[in-house]
C-alpha cells in the first residue's frame, strides 16, 4: 500500500483520506467470521442508543490483545498511515467493531471524537482512527457521513444525545449548511482514516444488508494522557508482519 504526499495533503485540508483494497477479501472474510463467532466480540459488545432510542451496537477494547483485531491493529499497512497521517510515533488507543446490523443498527449522531476524548484527558487532537469497511457501506444502509473540513473548527461543546454524546444542535445547524457533507461509500476492505476533530455521524440501518465496519485509534505517543487511569497505551505500537492477519485462516 502506496500513501501519497497527496494523500497527506488531502488529510490535512479534509480531515480524511479514503484508501481503498487495504486489506484483501480474504482478510475482510476472516475478520467477518471474528465478528460473527469470535470471542472478543462476544465479550465487549454493547449498545448505545440513539436520539430516538434506537440501539447503535459495538464492541470496544483497550488492549491490543493477541488475535486477528491485534494483527489488523498492528499490521504496517494501518501503523505506517496512521504515522504519516499523524506526522509523528502512534499508540494504540482503542479498537471497536461497529455492529450496524441490517434492519436494526442505531444512528451516530454528529459528534467530533475528540468530544469524546477531550474528556478522558487527552491534552490536544492528536488522536487518528482507521475505519475499515467489512461490509459494502453505502447511504442505504448508513454509510458514514462526515463534514469535510470540520477538523479545522477546532473542538466543538458536546452534550448527551440518547446514550450518546454530540456536537452542539445550534451549532451544528449553521456548520451544516457552510461545509460539504460527504456520505463515504465504501468497498468491504477499504479504510478511511480521520482525524479526531473530524465531525462525523451516520443515519440508522434500515437496509437488508449489514453495514459492519472494525475501528482502530491512535493516539501521538507524545500526547500526554491527564489522570491515573492510561486508556492509551505509552509505548510505540509495534508493527507486525505484512500477513500476519493470515495465520487466523
Ligand atoms: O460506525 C459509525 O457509523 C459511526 C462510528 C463513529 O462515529 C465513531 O466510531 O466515532
Amino acid at each position: 500500500m502506496f500513501l501519497s504526499q497527496e494523500h497527506k495533503w488531502n488529510y490535512e485540508r479534509d480531515g480524511y483520506v479514503l484508501l481503498t483494497d487495504v486489506f484483501s477479501p480474504l482478510e475482510v472474510k476472516l475478520m467477518i467470521r471474528a465478528v460473527e463467532s469470535g470471542e472478543r466480540v462476544a465479550q465487549t459488545t454493547h449498545g448505545s442508543a440513539d436520539a430516538s432510542g434506537k440501539k447503535a451496537r459495538l464492541a470496544l477494547w483497550h488492549e491490543l490483545g493477541d488475535d486477528i483485531w491485534a494483527a489488523a491493529s498492528t499490521s504496517p499497512r494501518i501503523v505506517n498511515a496512521v504515522r504519516i497521517l499523524l506526522g509523528e510515533e502512534a499508540a494504540f488507543f482503542h479498537g471497536k467493531v461497529m455492529l450496524k446490523e441490517a434492519r436494526s443498527g442505531g444512528a451516530w449522531e454528529w459528534h467530533q471524537d475528540y468530544g469524546y476524548w477531550y474528556d478522558q484527558g487527552f491534552l490536544f487532537p492528536r488522536l487518528i482512527s482507521a475505519f475499515a469497511a467489512l461490509d459494502t457501506a453505502t447511504i442505504e444502509n448508513g454509510c458514514l457521513q462526515v463534514l469535510r473540513g470540520s477538523h479545522h473548527l477546532g473542538r466543538l461543546d458536546h452534550g448527551r444525545v440518547g446514550q450518546q454524546t454530540g456536537a452542539d444542535a445550534h451549532r451544528m445547524e449553521l456548520i451544516e449548511s457552510t461545509l460539504d457533507r460527504v456520505y463515504v461509500e465504501m468497498k468491504p476492505g477499504s479504510v478511511l482514516f480521520f482525524h479526531s476533530n473530524l465531525l462525523h455521524s451516520s443515519a440508522p440501518n434500515n437496509s437488508p444488508h449489514h453495514r459492519r465496519s472494525f475501528i482502530m485509534c491512535y493516539n501521538a505517543l507524545a500526547n500526554p494522557q491527564l489522570g491515573e487511569r492510561k486508556t492509551s497505551e505509552q509505548r510505540p505500537v509495534p508493527v507486525g508482519a505484512d500477513e500476519c492477519i493470515l495465520q487466523f485462516a
